[in-house]
């Protein structure tokens, strides 16, 4: 059985002050959901705040993670983050590939890949984002192109390594619009994802990567969600920004 992971991403949202208050908030929340230790609560949060959240979620239930990593060991990269700094900071998740770095700051599958080899050399945890845009999707062409990018994203990386991953689907046009893909819609695309790891390492491993849905996700729709085969959990946005709705989608999901 995998275990559920409901991770917030926060974007770039929050200030230390908001982020501190906030974890206090959401983890008296979590207190109130009995069996809320079945599933792994994360906040990816900005780097600013992290290693703040971290010394404030000591003893909660919540997770830390960042929204980016740069693949470098460490250099003259002014203005970024590397893996080391990130696990040092507290993050044992890391966000990789999201549409938003792919379409605004240039990432691609080979920057993506070298990011999750970079996270998992220094024990972080990829949450590795894949999604078709709405051309894409109306082409038909959206498990090709969701297939190619797990498996760039998975290149040369180990089977014990891709089995500790999270696989996010996020269809692009689901994000931040309030249009979901139907649980069924979603589920295929899971299911194809884990069929293409299943090709890559075998089904025991493709069976231990915890695969997420994300795109509009709301406390009113992620129990469907959950109810899926092949969905093992969700990356939030909009919905993660309020403790309140935070904790109902947590609720609502176990
Ligand atoms: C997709 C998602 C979080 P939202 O980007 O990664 O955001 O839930 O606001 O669509």
């Amino acid at each position: 059985m995998r275990k559920p992971i409901l991770a917030g991403n926060w974007k770039m949202f929050k200030t230390v002050s908001q982020a501190l208050s906030y974890v206090e908030h959401l983890d008296g929340l979590l207190a109130d959901i009995p069996n809320q230790s079945q599933a792994d609560v994360v906040i990816c949060a900005p780097a600013t705040a992290l290693y703040a959240v971290h010394n404030q979620a000591q003893g909660t239930p919540i997770q830390l993670g960042a929204q980016n990593v740069h693949q470098a060991e460490e250099g003259a990269y002014t203005g970024e983050t590397s893996a080391i700094m990130l696990k040092d900071a507290g993050a044992k998740y890391v966000i990789i590939g999201h549409s938003e770095r792919r379409q605004y700051f240039g990432e691609t599958d080979e920057s993506v890949n070298a990011k999750v080899q970079q996270a998992l050399k220094h024990g972080l945890l990829p949450i590795v984002c894949v999604g078709e845009d709405l051309d894409q999707r109306n082409q038909g062409v959206t498990n090709t192109l969701v297939e190619s990018q797990v498996r760039a994203a998975f290149n040369a990386v180990s089977a014990d390594d891709v089995a500790r991953s999270v696989v996010a689907y996020e269809p692009i046009w689901a994000i931040g619009t309030g249009m979901t893909a139907t649980a069924q819609d979603a589920n295929a695309v899971c299911t194809h994802i884990r069929s293409v790891l299943s090709d890559m390492y075998g089904q025991d491993k493709a069976n231990l990567v915890r695969i997420q849905y994300g795109g509009s996700v709301k406390p009113d729709n992620i129990a469907e969600l959950m109810a899926q085969s092949d969905i093992d959990g969700a990356l939030v946005g909009g919905a993660s920004l309020d403790p309140g709705t935070f904790a109902s989608l947590v609720r609502n999901a176990l």
